[in-house]
């Protein structure tokens, strides 16, 4: 009410309290406080009446120098001085600047453009400052770039994850693209790094933010993103230049302001037919580009999603019609071809999950040091901190278990691997991804609720995170695709993935067999190990809708199970602390086999399928 603060800034100090005291309401009474107030010259505004008390909010450190996890990991297996010193300075900028561009992308969602003021289409996507700053950021940093420089020999992706963990939680999603951008350069260079794609090769991992690329990745359409091979109707109409034009409707695209994309398609045969199901869908590779009018070559936009969460980055249903494109693989091997980039974003994914958790955890430990409830500061109530510790060893879990596969896949690359190495990322590469993106669901939630009301408070930034982490268990394969891809690698390597996995969890467990201080810890896994060879045994007897039922219960077994493995393993390394080996031993409490839990009451027996399913579509009884 500016007019009447004006009158009363005019009023003499000793008349105040008078006239506020003459239009005070009938039958209220002014506190002794508020007389107080107004005699020593201030003004009954508001101010004076919501009190003195502002919550200190949470504070973002450096997240590099924060996390004792991450640097011993990194002091045990990359001990340059280069990488360390390139992630202790990323982690400033990330706290000082980049955090602050995420919320910028968050509070700044990209929209959609159809028309120019003169009535032409032009579907320009129109994306905030900050998030074209995260694309040169990401170029300047080489986030996809470490991956193919290869500085680090067999620990460069550990090294380019390192970074990805420290970005994600401030990138405004800019994870997403980067994904896709990094999955498009493997299938690249899997198939072959020449024309049509040299350049686009070049330009997705270069560190020069003015050529720098970002791809998307155009694979799920009306019918479903999980059955790609019968849900895929784009058509890919062959030219006589040996291209092809693509039409169909791509119902989920993310990042859709990328430059180029992979894309499945069933390329037509002269007569115009195509072939039905995974033996007909190829892979294209088509760029973005627009016409001298500012159209979009052979691209329709059609609308953008309306997300729960990610909203900082634009996904769009688009119609493709007549969008130039190469084939790169042969003809039918379009799912075999891009399972590639699927690995690597399934990876990024999991990245992404163990670096929420780990944000949530930065920032709820900060805010204990600051917040007081009960006469003593929360960081002194022990069940909060227990809750805390909770959260803890879960993101421990997690992130060494993403390290482990970010290991395993610099081992690939770099020409190391063994044949174990690779049946145990073809294996692991689901299992984290389908268990870290639950985990981050459940820590993230935690997280929110130890800031109390805060934490559901939008302009705070936290209930961000929450949203964000949603999407990580749905997006690049749910939970059950995921449990039953852990399956599909299982048969299709003949078991040779889980006796791969077997042989490397006892090697771990081995080396800490003289630990007294982890010995239940030890216990716990090599017993849950033992059940769970057994259980693979029967379950190899039974019909196949017996494995269906559990692969959910064994993709967690496998997590629960390897990642104690690695807790122990890390709590082993002479450089460890006395918290390494507090973590190993919490996290092996827990139920390390679920998988046998529930066959020993009968979970997967075949009469349950009918029971689970009366239950779900249980009626009440009429009459
Ligand atoms: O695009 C999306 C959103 C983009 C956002 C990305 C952001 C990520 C950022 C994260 C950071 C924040 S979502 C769309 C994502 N869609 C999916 O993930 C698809 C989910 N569905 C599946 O994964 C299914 O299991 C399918 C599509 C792979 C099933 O296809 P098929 O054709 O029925 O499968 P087949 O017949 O079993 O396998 C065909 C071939 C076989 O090779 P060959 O013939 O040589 O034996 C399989 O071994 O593909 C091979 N294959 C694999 N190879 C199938 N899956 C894999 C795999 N995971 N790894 C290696």
């Amino acid at each position: 009410m500016p007019r009447r603060s004006r009158v009363w800034c005019g009023v003499p100090p000793a008349l105040k309290h008078i006239r506020s005291a003459s239009v005070a309401e009938p039958g209220t009474r002014r506190s002794n406080e508020e007389q107080l107030w107004e005699a020593a010259g201030y003004l009954p505004f508001s101010r004076a009446k919501i009190g003195s008390f502002f919550q200190e909010r949470p504070v973002l450190k450096n997240p590099f120098l924060e996390d004792a996890l991450l640097r011993g990991y990194l002091r045990r297996h990359l001990p340059q001085e280069a990488a360390f010193s390139d992630l202790c300075a990323f982690g400033e900028r990330v706290a000082s600047e980049v955090d602050d561009w995420g919320r910028e992308c968050e509070v700044t969602p990209p929209r959609l453009v159809h028309f120019d003021p003169w009535g032409r289409r032009v579907d320009h996507i129109v994306t905030s400052p900050a998030w074209k700053r995260m694309k040169d950021l990401s170029a300047q940093e080489g986030l996809v770039a470490i991956g193919y420089e290869r500085s680090f020999g067999e620990w460069s992706r550990v090294y380019q994850m390192s970074k990805m963990y420290i970005f994600s939680p401030s990138s405004g999603l800019y994870t997403c693209p980067l994904a896709m951008t990094d999955g498009a350069a493997k299938v690249i260079q899997s198939i072959g790094v020449s024309w049509p794609v040299d350049e686009a090769f070049d330009r997705l991992t270069t560190r020069q933010p003015e050529r720098f690329w970002t791809s998307g990745q155009w694979m799920t359409e009306r019918q479903g993103g999980s059955d790609v091979a019968s849900g895929t109707e784009t058509v890919a109409v062959p030219q006589t230049d040996g291209s092809y034009k693509l039409h169909g409707f791509k119902w989920f695209t993310s990042a859709t302001d990328a430059d180029m994309t992979l894309t499945l398609a069933r390329a037509q045969d002269r007569t115009g037919a195509t072939t039905p199901g995974s033996r007909g869908l190829s892979l294209f590779y088509g760029e973005v580009s627009r016409d001298e009018d500012g159209r979009l070559k052979g691209i329709e936009v059609q609308r953008l999603k309306d997300k729960l969460g990610t909203r900082q980055m634009p996904t769009a249903e688009l119609l493709l019609d007549g969008l130039p494109a190469y084939r790169l693989s042969e003809e039918g091997r379009g799912v075999a071809s891009i399972a590639n980039m699927l690995t690597i974003t399934r990876i990024h994914n999991s990245t992404s999950a163990a670096a929420a958790m780990r944000r949530v955890v930065q920032l709820a430990r900060d805010y204990a040091t600051r917040r007081t409830a009960f006469g003593k500061l929360l960081k002194d109530h022990p069940l909060h901190m227990q809750t805390l510790a909770r959260m803890e060893v879960e993101t421990r879990g997690a992130f060494l278990l993403v390290m482990d596969v970010c290991r395993l896949l610099g081992r690939e690359e770099s020409g190391m691997a063994t044949q174990l190495d690779a049946h145990l990322l073809r294996l692991l590469t689901p299992v984290a991804k389908l268990y870290t993106g639950k985990q981050a669901v459940a820590v993230v939630s935690e997280g929110l609720e130890s800031f109390g009301g805060q934490g559901y408070i939008e302009d705070t930034g936290l209930p961000g995170l929450l949203r964000d982490a949603q999407v990580l268990s749905i997006w690049e394969g749910t939970t059950n695709v995921l449990s039953l891809d852990v399956l599909r690698s299982v048969a299709r390597s003949s078991g040779m993935v889980l006796h791969a996995y077997f042989t490397h969890v006892k090697s771990l467990l081995a080396g800490a067999s003289n630990v007294s201080s982890l010995s239940p810890a030890v216990r716990a896994v090599d017993a849950a190990l033992s059940e769970l060879e057994d259980f693979v045994q029967i379950a190899a007897t039974r019909a196949p809708g017996y494995l269906e039922l559990a692969a959910r219960d064994l993709a967690y077994s496998l997590a629960r199970i390897y990642t104690g493995a690695l807790l122990i393993d890390h709590a082993c390394w002479k450089g460890a602390s006395s918290s390494d080996t507090y973590a190993a031993l919490r996290w092996c409490e827990k139920d390390l086999c679920p998988v046998v839990t529930k066959q020993a009451r009968g979970c997967y027996d075949l009469s349950t399928a009918a029971l689970d399913a009366a239950l779900v579509y249980d009626r009440p009884i009429q009459g």
